[in-house]
């Protein structure tokens, strides 16, 4: 069935940049996108259905590249807490921080899981987010691994959203292997991994590199295993030290290496020659008060593909809205709106290989965007928060969220 789609100005965002077509039209033909060009150029054609987006500014729909959806409980009140003065060692001292997610996520039903994650991923979706990366990592046992997998898929099956789910078992050491990291890291490469991956449930494996999670080289053991079972591999690197994490995803040509505050230039270079895309996560930034930035003009220098996402997870960065942290993206780290929009798209779609088909407005992509109600497109990193007028497409279908 062919749509045309007209009174439209559109960002189409092909090749990162804002790529602007005034009075554009679009035709697709189910969920692709057959025409896109100036809308006195349109071919005639016997269209079902002709839309008027009554002058809209089209772009891509969002892509938030890295999140952690599926969690049980949340952590406001550890928020309260250090509020008033109390240390995140403390807290993690009494049994909070990741070790209090974990509990409540592993306490909690499939069901209940997913309901609560549906809430927090329909915010996403009303701001236009039509395609979206989950992680587990608040299970780290087989059995909650699995239980969240399958909360993400079920999530991808009943809303309007394609879903991308990736394995971070090695998110952070569980209390049954207390001072045997080595030892749950040859649990997840022998064990959880090749069962996940078989049960189809897994598109990507993260790992987080810190000195208060996994060491170098016990990602790349969880990065050997991963390829092994024909996965992509992503890295959470550079937060809150420097230990390369970023160069060793680089050397295993990792889809992306994500926060990166601490890299250095040296880092930037190794991921620009595999292709790794840099993607900054302004709200936890933000919410940990980082004062460290990444470092924009070297991942600028050497041509780093930049994505931003929300990073959404109950200890760093409660972020519901993709738009505030496009505004983040720019007052924090001096990125231009049209980088930030290009965070949110194109290179967003390449942090989750999925380039070719998402991500920008062209011919024989994916039929998902958002005619927004608005000036230009540096509304959309402008406004903070608020509900801004749209209308929101997926594989060439109206949705409503
Ligand atoms: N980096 C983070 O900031 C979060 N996970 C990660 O790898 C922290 C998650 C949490 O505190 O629950
Ligand atoms: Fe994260």
């Amino acid at each position: 069935m062919k749509t045309l789609w007209q009174h439209c100005n559109v960002a189409s965002m092909a090749s990162g940049t804002y790529s602007i077509i005034e009075d554009a039209a679009m035709v697709t033909s189910g969920a692709h996108i057959e025409w896109i060009g100036r809308r006195s150029e349109a071919p005639a054609g016997d269209y079902a259905q002709v839309k008027d987006l009554a002058g809209a500014w089209v772009t891509p729909g969002f892509i938030d590249c890295h999140t952690h959806t599926v969690f049980g409980g949340n952590r406001s009140g550890e928020f309260e807490q250090r509020l008033q003065g109390v240390s995140y060692a403390e807290i993690a001292a009494a049994g909070g921080g990741i070790a209090s997610t974990v509990r409540a996520t592993r306490a909690a039903s499939e069901d209940e899981l997913f309901a609560s994650a549906k809430k927090r991923l329909q915010n996403l979706l009303r701001e236009g987010v039509t395609s979206v990366e989950i992680k587990s990592g608040y299970g780290l046992d087989l059995a909650s691994e699995r239980k969240i997998l399958r909360v993400i898929r079920r999530l991808g099956a009943e809303l309007p959203v394609s879903v991308r789910s990736t394995c971070l078992a090695a998110h952070a050491l569980p209390p049954e292997y207390a001072e045997r990291a080595d030892d749950y890291i040859d649990h997840i490469c022998h064990e959880m991994l090749p069962a996940l991956a078989a049960e189809g449930l897994v598109d990507a494996v993260d790992a987080f590199c810190e000195y208060l999670a996994f060491s170098p080289a016990q990602v790349e053991r969880v990065f050997v295993a991963a390829q092994a079972l024909g996965l992509p591999v992503k890295l959470h690197a550079e937060q809150l030290s420097s230990l390369h994490g970023s160069s060793l995803a680089a050397r295993y040509h990792a889809l992306s290496a994500d926060h990166l505050e601490f890299m250095t230039e040296d880092d930037a270079i190794a991921m620009a020659q595999s292709g790794t895309v840099a993607v900054l996560l302004p709200g936890a930034f933000y919410f940990l008060r980082e004062t460290q930035l990444p470092p924009m003009e070297a991942l600028r220098k050497h041509g780093v593909k930049i994505a931003v996402a929300s990073d959404l997870n109950p200890g760093t960065s409660p972020a519901l809205s993709v738009r505030l942290m496009l505004n983040m993206a720019c007052t924090c780290f001096r990125m231009t709106p049209e980088e930030a929009l290009a965070g949110v798209t194109l290179h967003a779609a390449k942090a989750l290989g999925m380039e070719q088909t998402h991500g920008s407005l062209e011919v024989g992509k994916v039929a998902d965007f958002v005619a927004w109600q608005i000036d230009r497109p540096a509304d959309l990193a402008y406004w903070l928060g608020g509900d801004l007028e749209k209308r929101v497409v997926r594989h060439g279908v109206e949705v409503t969220v």
